[in-house]
């Protein structure tokens, strides 16, 4: 989208309603996998069966939860302002498409496709992913690894984000606690081209200050009420 008007960052906690994990809450993903094992390159060449055993069963437990009332308030939203509004997730997930958000970015990859290490190919994939995986685009089989950013990689879309923010009026960021940049440096972006900073998260600690403005509760119940 050329000129979005309104930027939302969201993170796992719009999605922890819906039955998904965060990363850093007592309960998250990190108090029960190690990072470094599961979500870097250099554990994924250590131990790659331990790195696809860990996205399949983030993949599959997609299948099991389905979108709340805060992605289909974004959703809504980007439906009653056509072209203004652009979603950027650091979600792997897919509840924010599910919930109809069609102008969205992925800025971590997503769970439902997988790349080849051979041809360097995207493609959609459902299933896990298994030494006897074939690449649908070069038939390599045993070299695809899940689609999804780790440490130390590059985000997608830098870019188009980067243009989005400086010319925004409105950036939201929902249910990150903004330790993982370069997304926690996205208020900072928004806020120098001008634009009002907001956050909606459970508890507005932390990256707080950075905001113009703080709402606190749970997704489903704050982003309805601020989309409105
Ligand atoms: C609710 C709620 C409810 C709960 N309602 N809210 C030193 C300084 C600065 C940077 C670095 C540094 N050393 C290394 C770096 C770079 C590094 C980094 O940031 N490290 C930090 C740890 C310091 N970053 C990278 O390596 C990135 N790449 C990079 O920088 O490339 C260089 C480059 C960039 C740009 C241009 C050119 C070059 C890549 C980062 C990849 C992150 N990958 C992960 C895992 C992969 C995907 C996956 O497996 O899912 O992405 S890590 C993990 O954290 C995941 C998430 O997307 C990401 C962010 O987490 P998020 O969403 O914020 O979740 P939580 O759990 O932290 O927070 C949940 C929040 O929800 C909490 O606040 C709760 O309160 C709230 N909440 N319930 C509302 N019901």
């Amino acid at each position: 989208m050329s000129n979005p008007k309104i930027v939302i960052l969201t993170g796992a906690g719009i999605s922890a309603e819906s039955g998904v994990a965060t990363f850093r809450d007592p309960d998250g993903v990190w108090a029960k996998f190690n990072l470094e094992d599961v979500a870097t390159p250099q554990g994924f060449a250590r131990d790659p069966a331990k790195v696809q055993d860990f996205y399949n069963m983030r993949r599959r437990q997609m299948g099991t939860v389905d979108p709340n009332a805060a992605h289909a308030a974004l959703a809504a939203l980007e439906q009653a302002l056509p072209g203004k509004v652009l979603v950027v997730t650091q979600n792997i997930d897919d509840l924010h498409e599910r919930a109809g958000s069609r102008n969205l970015i992925h800025m971590h990859g997503e769970l439902a496709r997988a790349i080849c290490l051979g041809c360097s190919e995207s493609s959609a994939w459902a299933d896990d992913i298994t030494v006897q995986s074939q690449c649908p685009a070069c038939s390599a089989k045993g070299r695809l690894r899940p689609d999804v950013v780790w440490f130390g990689e590059i985000p997608y879309r830098m870019e188009e984000i980067g243009e989005a923010l400086t010319g925004c009026d409105l950036f939201a960021a929902i249910g990150t606690s903004g330790s993982v940049y370069p997304a926690a440096g996205f208020v900072e972006e928004a806020r120098a081209g001008g634009a009002l900073t907001v956050e909606l998260n459970l508890k507005c600690a932390g990256w707080a200050s950075r905001f113009d403005e703080q709402i606190e509760g749970p997704a489903t119940q704050v982003v309805p009420d601020f989309v409105e």
